[in-house]
């Protein structure tokens, strides 16, 4: 039977035909069972886009930090403080990036269609920090039991390899989406033998896109080698919550040439209210995400 065309849940039926479409059907298997997946730069259709991207955020970091870094494949010092947040608006290849309909379908798929994009962060780490993130859920503020469903969801541009624990790629526990935060010496499973919590080491070329469900259990190990692991992080967030980041003003070239673009950055809010309900319209879409987990 052909469930996605019967009409039965046409929220889901929208997002799984677009699935099959683009052909990451696994990849929403993944995410359902495992909590996260990562979807190739083929299957994105993303190649030229990849080194575009690195050149804007070195071009950003610059800007913020002072700092310029000639040579990300064999820079091999210091990286300077930066605002880790707050960059979709710095450069219109990070809007380009967000309306990769691959990235939307699997965004939707783990926060209903009505999910938005919260934040964007950037992650530069070179060997000189000696530091490994101890394991984490990013869920912050959901109190256990956690939902079935996800909350929040990582979409996490790889620009730069992971092929090997010397690249210093984030780790995760398959599974963990499903439980709560970790406890004490749980956060350290990564560096330090656990009987029975089992991190894994992400793997994708640059141009993949990491996936994972927000309450799952990750953090990553120190970078061992020269060179800048570059890693764009864009988390989605379900309609009813509160964006990471501050509302910044779109400019009228950017809504010309992407007029979703208040919806998708999740402007387009019924909460909070001032006087009145200023847009009576946004309440049906808040209100069907509350019946259905895929609206
Ligand atoms: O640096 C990493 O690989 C993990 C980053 C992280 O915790 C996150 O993106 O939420
Ligand atoms: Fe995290």
């Amino acid at each position: 039977m052909d469930l996605p065309a019967l009409g039965t849940n046409p929220e889901l039926d929208d997002i799984m035909q677009s699935a099959r479409k683009f052909d990451i059907e696994e990849n929403l298997l993944d995410l359902a069972m495992y909590g996260f997946t990562v979807v190739s730069p083929e299957r994105m259709g993303t190649k030229d886009l990849t080194p575009r991207l690195r050149k804007a955020i070195l071009g950003v970091y610059e800007r913020r930090s002072g700092h310029k870094i000639a040579d990300w494949e064999t820079y091999d010092g210091k990286l300077e403080k930066f605002q880790s947040w707050g960059w979709l608006l710095e450069d219109d290849v990070f809007l380009e990036a967000i309306h990769n309909p691959v990235y939307q379908t699997i965004g939707q798929f783990l926060t209903g269609k009505s999910g938005f994009l919260a934040g964007a962060a950037v992650i530069l780490k070179s060997q000189h920090q000696e530091f490994d993130l101890p394991l984490h859920s990013d869920s912050h503020g959901v109190p256990p039991p956690w939902p079935s469903f996800a909350t929040y969801a990582n979409l996490s541009w790889l620009l730069t390899d992971y092929l090997t624990e010397e690249d210093g790629p984030t780790v995760l526990v398959p599974g963990s989406q499903r439980g709560r935060m970790p406890r004490g010496s749980e956060s350290r499973a990564h560096v330090e033998e656990h009987d029975y919590i089992k991190p894994i080491h992400l793997n994708g070329p640059a141009g993949s896109l990491a996936v994972w469900n927000g309450a799952m259990w990750h953090g990553s190990v120190r970078r061992t080698v020269p060179g800048v692991r570059i890693t764009l992080v864009n988390v989605w967030q379900r309609v009813y919550m509160r964006p990471i980041e501050r509302v910044k003003e779109i400019s009228p070239e950017q809504l010309e040439r992407w007029p979703d673009l208040p919806r998708l950055l999740g402007y387009e809010r019924i909460y909070p209210y001032q006087n009145e309900i200023a847009n009576p319209e946004r309440i049906e879409p808040t209100i069907q995400a509350g019946r259905d987990q895929y609206a």
